[in-house]
């Protein structure tokens, strides 16, 4: 493992989106890092440059992460595409600009594997960025994220910011959202598998064919590997953060099903998209620095389980 360049002990850290799945893992990551943990008030909204720039000019940071974005699952990327390209464009271009303006040392931007054309060769190596079309379905999404590494690049040639990207594959874990309509597949798949158990029911429906195949990566997981970027890399090329394997949404269900105790029949619904066929990253770049993601699949169903279980089983 290489060498630390940039000690995050005794500095003061903003991670916009503190309150989300990424943000709130990030939070608990730093805590043994030694350093000032700062958090902008709900009023904040991160979409509005005028109140952006005045809660960095009266809340000095020297790290920011901008873990705050409108995200969603193929449903919701899909139907609003208007929020999810305008919404992010404005939080990433008000936290970068806002981060220059005051001076912060050091801003990691994480993005998603989505940025990725819809058949890049696979695993994705980063340099497969912009090489042909993206998947329709979250192309809004993805676009956004696009700019955003651009802007740390731009940010970093012409102002020498240290301002560096991480694109993380499919995340869960504890903090996920489990609403059916807008969330990814797997607080999804955990939630009707629990449901059906609950209610005694003989099926449940996956959405589209169940061939693609996701990478996960569990969210401590990313944050690990955030912390570690903050402390190792500093160069203009984005990272890809994977788990390094994937799996059909069928099997993705059958394990689900296996650690929930649901027994019954898996139904699908044609009538939902399927999306990009399959988005594994080469994540070698991040690997080569000396990372490595430490929670099983399995292990990490587990855990986001028992999370939903002990903050939602009951809505
Ligand atoms: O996780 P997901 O919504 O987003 O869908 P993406 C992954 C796959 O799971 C798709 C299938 O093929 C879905 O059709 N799936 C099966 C389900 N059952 C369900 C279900 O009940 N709910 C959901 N949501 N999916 C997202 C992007 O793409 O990846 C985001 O839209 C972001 O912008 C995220 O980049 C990481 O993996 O297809």
């Amino acid at each position: 493992m290489n060498a630390p360049i940039f000690s995050l002990k005794d500095k003061r850290v903003y991670v916009a989106g503190d309150r989300g799945m990424v943000g709130s893992a990030v939070v608990r990551r730093l805590a043994r890092e030694g350093c000032t943990m700062v958090s902008a008030p709900r009023g904040v909204d991160l979409r509005e440059q005028a109140a952006v720039r005045a809660w960095f000019a009266a809340n000095p940071v020297d790290v920011v992460v901008v873990a705050a974005a409108k995200v969603g699952g193929i449903l919701a990327n899909d139907s609003y595409p208007a929020d999810f390209l305008y919404d992010n464009l404005m939080i990433e271009a008000n936290l970068i600009e806002a981060s220059r303006v005051a001076g912060v040392a050091k801003l990691l931007f994480l993005g998603s594997s989505c940025i990725y054309p819809k058949f890049a060769p696979q695993p994705i190596h980063e340099d497969a960025l912009l090489t042909g079309p993206l998947e329709p379905t979250n192309e809004w999404y993805a676009i956004a994220k696009i700019a955003g590494i651009k802007l740390c690049q731009a940010y970093r040639r012409q102002h020498g910011c240290d301002f560096i990207s991480a694109m993380p594959t499919n995340l869960y874990g504890p903090g996920d959202n489990f609403d059916l309509q807008s969330s990814h597949v797997m607080p999804a798949l955990i939630r009707k598998a629990h449901e059906a158990k609950t209610a005694g029911a003989e099926s449940i429906t996956i959405w589209g064919s169940g061939s693609p195949r996701r990478e996960f990566l569990h969210v401590d997981d990313l944050a690990d590997a955030c912390v570690f970027l903050l402390q190792h890399y500093s160069a203009e090329e984005h990272v890809n953060v994977g788990f390094g394997d994937d799996l059909t949404i069928a099997d993705l269900t059958a394990l689900v099903a296996d650690v929930v105790g649901f027994a019954g029949r898996i139904e699908k619904d044609a009538s939902k998209p399927d999306g990009t066929p399959r988005k594994l990253m080469d994540s070698a770049r991040l690997r080569s620095l000396g990372w490595a993601p430490r929670i099983p699949l399995r292990e990490g169903v587990a855990d986001a389980y028992a999370w939903f279980c002990a903050h939602h089983a009951n809505t």
